[in-house]
């Protein structure tokens, strides 16, 4: 059976987007949560992958140790998990990779923090331009949606990706358009999201550089 190696489940952000990812591609796999800041965390790290950073999929003699390629690793296996129509399919892959490698204010200033509730954040320009283009992509690919649902319809890896983006947004209280929130509200109805966020609640741990607005 696969593991996948993660980070406290309230702060790791990479690895929920790889749990989601396996979780609905219906595959069994093993759970290794690594309390992230406590002694001895980058030792536990290490002992799965050099990268020294979670999540990190265990498949056998295989190691994948970065969250989008072990979800375009997952993809190879089980099929339906980017969308079917290629247009699609690259459209879902262009917004995966900005989310991957960008986003760098929103990041800093609102690290997700699944169980917070009613935090407050002055916005910066970098911060409010970061919410912005988010806002903008979700409604240019929501817009394309005959009915609420994923960003291309069936949840799909680019839903994953921004998964924690929608926890960020839900934690500290950040306005966005009509069509946005209720994309809010759809990945946060989701059992697996509900799962994750059931567990982060039971974490005793607190990183405390990431308890921002309080
Ligand atoms: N690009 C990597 C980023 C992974 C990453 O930065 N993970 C953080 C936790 S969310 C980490 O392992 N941090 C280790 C540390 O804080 O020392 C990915 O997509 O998996």
């Amino acid at each position: 059976m696969m593991t996948l190696v993660i980070g406290n489940r309230n702060y790791s952000s990479w690895s929920l987007r790889a749990w989601l990812v396996l979780r609905h591609s219906g595959m069994d796999f093993e759970e290794k949560c690594i309390a992230l800041d406590t002694p001895g965390y980058r030792d536990q790290i290490y002992r799965f992958s050099d990268a020294g950073r979670v999540p990190v999929l265990i498949d056998g003699e295989l190691t994948v140790w970065d969250s989008l390629a072990i979800a375009e690793y997952v993809a190879e296996k089980v099929p339906g998990l980017w969308p079917e129509n290629a247009l699609d399919r690259a459209l879902a892959r262009a917004v995966s990779a900005e989310m991957h490698s960008g986003f760098m204010a929103l990041r800093q200033a609102l690290p997700m923090n699944c169980r917070a509730q009613d935090r407050k954040v002055a916005l910066s320009n970098e911060l409010a331009n970061d919410i912005s283009r988010i806002d903008r992509l979700w409604n240019e690919c929501l817009q394309r949606q005959p009915r609420m649902g994923g960003l291309f319809g069936e949840w799909s890896i680019a839903d994953a990706m921004f998964a924690p983006v929608v926890f960020r947004f839900d934690s500290y209280n950040i306005q966005l358009s009509e069509l946005s929130q209720r994309y809010v509200e759809w990945q946060l109805e989701d059992a697996n999201m509900q799962e994750w966020l059931r567990m982060a609640t039971e974490e005793s741990e607190v990183i405390e550089r990431e308890e921002i607005g309080l």
